[in-house]
């Protein structure tokens, strides 16, 4: 159970968009003190600052690491940014929570992770979707072996909030966010959960990436995401998109399982589904992000279960990460309360067991990327190095 008591770690927010907020109403859940935010602009820090009464507006990156009197930084701006901010960051003696994917390419993430080792402060990447409490109840049957030998992984991230040539977001661009978007975007949400569950690493991809809108329309101001615009308000210029709207991705796993998994920001009415079955000699389970508080648990010779979360029925650690009893259901604002509670406890407490992603995570996601990448201009399996 998630107490709110007051933490001694303070916390700042870069970045106001879509997900610095989410950030900051999370902390304020757990009892941390969030100092202050930084926008692109002051008049977006202000707002947010604002919208939460908090007491500080930052006007630099450098402002803000001069404050002493924070201990955490969570990085929440476009990817372009990760690198160098959580490079300043730890450099300044600060904690990091940095937005996934979490830099552009496997170089800028593997200087991240040796930065990391290097500081004595606590690096995660926010794959917030490991906290549904189903999720860590899964992981839990998985490492108690319930589900038998892993054979095989499914499943999908889907969303439409790119659907229409007139959206736009600047994750449509690969300067902005890196050369893949749907992969990077959610896809690594998916495979960074399939790995924390199940434990395997992958050992080839095979990929079969599309661009299905390959003209947009750019407007000439800002668009933030999942923000709807009003239509014909804004003018726009028309560019050409490279990053990928869809993808299908095979995987084989080291020891033989397989699996496939399948992004797409064009389906509508999917608003943000993301999706798993995972296949065991014993038993099988599946979950769906639509029904956060459900998991499927599938047997060959005896009826199948639905589990519905209540604290009083989650395994180990899962208990711990699930606030409210069943019935109240938990979703998708929680799994940043949780994954913050799982942060914030380990930096006071290094025996907590590391729950949340690290940079070693997020620099995975990003190797993985990079053959998912090679795979689709290839036509051709690509195996990693080694498993990852
Ligand atoms: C946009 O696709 C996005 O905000 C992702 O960046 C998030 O990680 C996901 O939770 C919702 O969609």
């Amino acid at each position: 159970m998630v107490m709110s008591s007051p933490r001694k770690q303070a916390a700042a927010v870069v970045g106001t968009g879509f997900i610095g907020p989410v950030h900051i109403e999370a902390l304020l859940r757990i009892g941390v003190c969030v100092r202050g935010v930084l926008g692109s602009t002051p008049e977006k820090g202000t707002a947010v600052a604002t919208q939460f009464d908090l007491g500080k507006v930052y006007r630099e990156y450098s402002e803000l690491l001069a404050d002493s009197s924070i201990s955490v930084v969570h990085i929440t701006t476009p990817n372009r940014c990760h690198r160098q901010m959580a490079l300043d960051a730890l450099a300044a003696g600060k904690h990091v929570i940095c937005e996934k994917p979490l830099a552009m390419n496997s170089v800028e993430s593997r200087d991240l992770v040796a930065a990391a080792h290097r500081s004595a402060q606590v690096a995660a990447v926010n794959y917030n979707v490991r906290f549904y409490p189903v999720m860590l109840h899964a992981r839990e049957l998985i490492q108690a072996g319930e589900l038998g030998e892993i054979l095989s992984v499914r499943g999908a991230y889907v969303q439409d909030w790119l659907l229409y040539p007139t959206d736009w977001n600047w994750r449509l661009l690969p300067e902005e966010g890196g050369k893949l978007r749907a992969v990077g975007d959610i896809g690594t949400h998916w495979l960074d959960l399939v790995l924390f569950l199940t434990g395997l690493s992958i050992d080839a991809v095979f990929a079969d990436l599309a661009t299905l809108i390959p003209v947009r329309q750019r407007p000439r101001q800002t668009a933030e995401t999942f923000k709807r615009k009003e239509n014909g308000t804004t003018s726009c210029d028309e560019v050409t998109v490279t990053t990928e709207d869809w993808g299908s991705v095979l995987l084989r796993f080291a020891g033989g399982a397989r699996g496939n998994l399948s992004v797409s920001q064009t389906t509508a009415g999917r608003k943000n589904q993301i999706s798993l079955e995972i296949a065991g000699s014993q038993s099988a389970l599946a979950w769906d992000s639509e029904h956060p508080n459900d998991l499927w648990i599938g047997y060959r010779n005896q009826p199948n279960q639905l589990l519905v979360r209540d604290p009083a029925l989650l395994r180990g650690k899962a208990r711990d990460f699930s606030s409210y009893p069943g019935g109240h259901n938990e979703g998708f604002p929680d799994t940043f309360k949780q994954l913050y509670h799982a942060f914030y406890e380990f930096i006071e407490d290094r025996s907590q067991p590391k729950l949340f992603a690290t940079f070693e995570d997020g620099h995975r996601e990003l190797v993985l990327c990079e053959a998912i990448l090679a795979s689709n201009q290839q036509g051709s399996w690509v195996y990693l190095a080694e498993p990852i």
